[in-house]
């Protein structure tokens, strides 16, 4: 079926220039599908991303369930047998040289624990429960139970995979081991404990980032980040990606108060996921509300009022305000502790208005820069994330706000990667996924 003829059922009620933008959007998700996954982008990301696949079937849920869970699917027949759910599955069609780290890169993984299919050795943040769960709720038919059935032990495996290895702090929150890893790859948070990997940029073969020769030099992040990068990746697969050991033999180790944040979402999706399949919920509760207490007791800044990394090797507390550390509004947080963030969201450091949502880094620190990456331009799934809390909270006024800035950036500037935080102006990849697929939910949410 094509998108133009996608029954538009669930948006009834939009008037004509959204019914134009719910078309772009389904339009997107059209041309990004690729067999049985969704690309972030045809350009700069043609293989198959973890949390991507999270963030657009909760958008095809909209306008193909059948592919909805198709991408999720796809993504966990690469889950390796310890449970981890790789960062990128690998589309063996696509050619060797359009991304950089592909499948070579990896291949040379010593390990046995791997599915049949080429997959990175890293992970990203667990957003698949939640998304299972939203793709149910809008088709909640016999079908759709199925698809839960296959999908909770995997799930499940998911988390325990970051429960069991990725502990190395010992607290009961999952370190993650690379930039990648968080999703939010070249943050500020995580400048200080990258300090610690001394690696020159002649680790970067000439011509090796496909990723600049496909998008903006100054959008993306520097040569000198990219070195580190591959260093680490490099140190991971060389490991054989075993995590034993890891204080010892990795330079870089931290504390993403979103990526645990989001684990602890996973639990409390996981809980109305097992209702349904006939597991018990009540572990999945009580790990949720473990996670979310030490996140409190050891992420939580009251000096700022919000949630910082912290660097696993040296106990400290990074001083940066990055968007990681307003995610776990979406978390059942005491009312002391939802308040300071959502003075955070609306004060000059992130402000957000009905003309632009919250940035990825604080406006007002020297390090703020408009175009780079993670270091100050808007996402929506960032935002999505922050609206979803803002939400549960009661914030229905403010949440109202934070909807109608990212419709009105996207209608504005188009489905880009992201957008700068002064002009609005789209920058990163153009027709990218997670954004119209994303702006699907928020015009299905009139
Ligand atoms: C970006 O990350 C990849 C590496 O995973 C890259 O820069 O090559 C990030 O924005 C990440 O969050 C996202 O999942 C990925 C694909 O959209 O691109």
């Amino acid at each position: 079926m094509s998108v133009l003829t996608t029954p538009l059922t669930a948006v009834a009620a939009l008037n004509g220039a959204d019914e134009e933008l719910w078309r772009g959007a389904a339009e997107i998700l059209d041309r990004n599908w690729s067999y049985d996954h969704t690309v972030p982008s045809r350009t700069l990301y043609p293989h198959h991303w973890s949390w991507d696949s999270a963030f657009n079937s909760i958008g095809l849920a909209q306008t193909r369930p059948d592919r909805a869970w198709r991408d999720l699917r796809s993504l966990f027949e690469g889950q390796w047998f310890d449970g981890r759910v790789p960062h990128i599955v690998f589309d063996a069609r696509v050619p060797a040289n359009c991304y950089f780290p592909g499948p070579d890169f990896w291949a040379e993984v010593p390990a046995p624990d791997r599915p049949g299919v080429a997959t990175s050795g890293l992970v990203q943040p667990p957003v698949h429960a939640l998304a299972a769960w939203q793709v149910f709720r809008r088709t909640p038919n016999e079908a759709a139970v199925e698809e839960l059935r296959w999908l909770y032990p995997r799930l499940v495996a998911q988390q325990e995979y970051l429960t069991r290895f990725r502990d190395v702090g010992g607290a009961g929150l999952a370190a993650i081991l690379h930039p990648w890893e968080s999703g939010l790859d070249n943050s500020p948070g995580w400048d200080e404990a990258l300090g610690d990997v001394t690696v020159g940029t002649e680790i970067l073969r000439p011509n090796v980032r496909r990723d600049k020769q496909v998008a903006a030099e100054d959008h993306r992040p520097t040569d000198q980040d990219y070195a580190r990068y591959i260093f680490l990746a490099a140190s991971y697969r060389d490991g054989a990606c075993q995590d034993a050991d890891l204080l010892r033999k990795h330079p870089f180790l931290v504390e993403c108060p979103s990526f645990n944040a989001l684990r602890a979402v996973a639990e409390l999706a996981l809980a109305r996921i097992a209702r349904v399949v006939g597991a018990d919920s009540a572990p999945h509760r009580a790990r949720a509300s473990a996670i979310m207490q030490v996140l409190l007791d050891r992420l939580y800044d009251p000096a700022t009022g919000m949630f910082h990394t912290l660097n696993v090797r040296t106990g400290q507390l990074s001083p940066e305000r990055c968007v990681n550390g307003l995610i776990p509004l979406m978390l059942p947080l005491p009312a002391s502790r939802v308040a300071p963030l959502v003075a955070v969201i609306q004060s000059p450091r992130f402000g957000l208005t009905e003309q632009m949502p919250v940035p990825s880094f604080d406006r007002m620190s020297e390090k703020f820069d408009v175009q780079r990456y993670w270091r100050g331009p808007v996402w929506i799934n960032a935002n999505w994330l922050l609206w979803r809390g803002l939400r549960a909270h009661g914030y229905g006024q403010l949440a109202a706000t934070l909807r109608t800035a990212m419709l009105n950036l996207v209608r504005r500037s188009g489905f880009f990667e992201y957008f700068r935080p002064d002009t609005g102006e789209g920058i990163g990849a153009p027709a990218f996924s997670w954004t119209a697929a994303l702006t699907l939910d928020l015009l299905s949410d009139c």
